[in-house]
């Protein structure tokens, strides 16, 4: 088995197939549940697809489950408490180029054209202009380097590298006491956190990785950057920013995600 254990889509739940392998690996697969942030269970078609062969080889899935359910021991020490700081490491750990992940492949994804894009913001905040690319990059600088960690069983470490969510949210004059802060995205995505998340120190609009501007393939012009929750949480390409008391959702979210998706 690769680096990449599962894919996102394997975490949707299917029905009719049979149960005997479910049965048969249930304190592995509830385990492995718990501590996926799984809203629903793990299905027994997602354990199939991931397998890749039959679904009779009880040892083969027996080795998938077990390969994962390691590495997700490992991810419980690096997502941490929203009101600490994750752990940070050295410019020599940094990844480049970073990795890829999407709902669809990297050849699919649209560049974003930074003359055109605008980020619009709505709902709970003052001031809601639209903004610039420049005047994004007008706000003081933070920098992060961090490991973003995807449920699908991969991580890396990385330089993020942009403005303060928490700083932005003060210009726009947003009501910090509102309950989440929502993101849309130039593809079909969306997301959405809370606010004490999107209040943590660690939590930025990403314009820059390892100090060059971000790619096109991994959010460029914007990407949220949550260094305390799973990579679904962070929005790449991000064209709005709303501040609510209504729950947004997002898109795995919508699709059986735990949604704080932290610990
Ligand atoms: N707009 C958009 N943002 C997204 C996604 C997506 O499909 N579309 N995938 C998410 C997932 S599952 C992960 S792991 C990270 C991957 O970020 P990276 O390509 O910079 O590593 O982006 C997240 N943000
Ligand atoms: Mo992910």
């Amino acid at each position: 088995m690769s680096k990449r254990f599962l894919s996102h889509s394997l975490f949707r739940p299917a029905s009719g197939i049979d149960q005997s392998t479910l049965v048969e690996n249930k304190p592995l697969i509830q385990s492995l549940e718990r501590r996926l942030f799984l809203r629903q269970g793990l299905s027994l078609g997602a354990l199939t697809l991931l397998t890749g062969c039959d679904i009779s080889n009880k040892e083969s899935v027996q080795g998938v489950l077990k390969g994962f359910s390691q590495w997700n021991d490992r991810v419980q020490a690096w997502l941490f408490d929203p009101t600490k700081l994750a752990p940070t490491f050295s410019e020599a750990q940094v990844v480049k180029p970073p990795r890829f992940n999407a709902y669809y492949s990297v050849d699919e994804v649209k560049p974003v054209d930074p003359a055109t894009w605008k980020l619009k913001v709505g709902g709970l905040a003052k001031d809601k202009r639209p903004w610039t690319l420049d005047r994004i990059n007008s706000l003081p600088k933070v920098s992060q380097i961090t490991r973003h960690v995807c449920v699908e069983g991969w991580d890396y470490i990385g330089k993020w590298s942009g403005v303060s969510l928490r700083r932005f949210l003060e210009t726009i004059e947003a009501d910090l006491s509102a309950k989440y802060v929502a993101f849309k995205c130039a593809d079909d995505y969306s997301g959405s956190i809370d606010m004490a998340s999107a209040l943590h120190p660690q939590t930025q609009l990403t314009t820059h990785y390892a100090d060059e501007p971000i790619g096109d393939a991994y959010g460029f012009p914007l990407r949220l950057r949550v260094a305390t929750k799973l990579g679904f949480k962070m929005p790449k390409w991000i064209t709005s920013i709303e501040v609510t008391n209504d729950y947004p959702g997002g898109y795995w979210e919508d699709r059986d995600y735990n949604w704080f998706s932290g610990l």
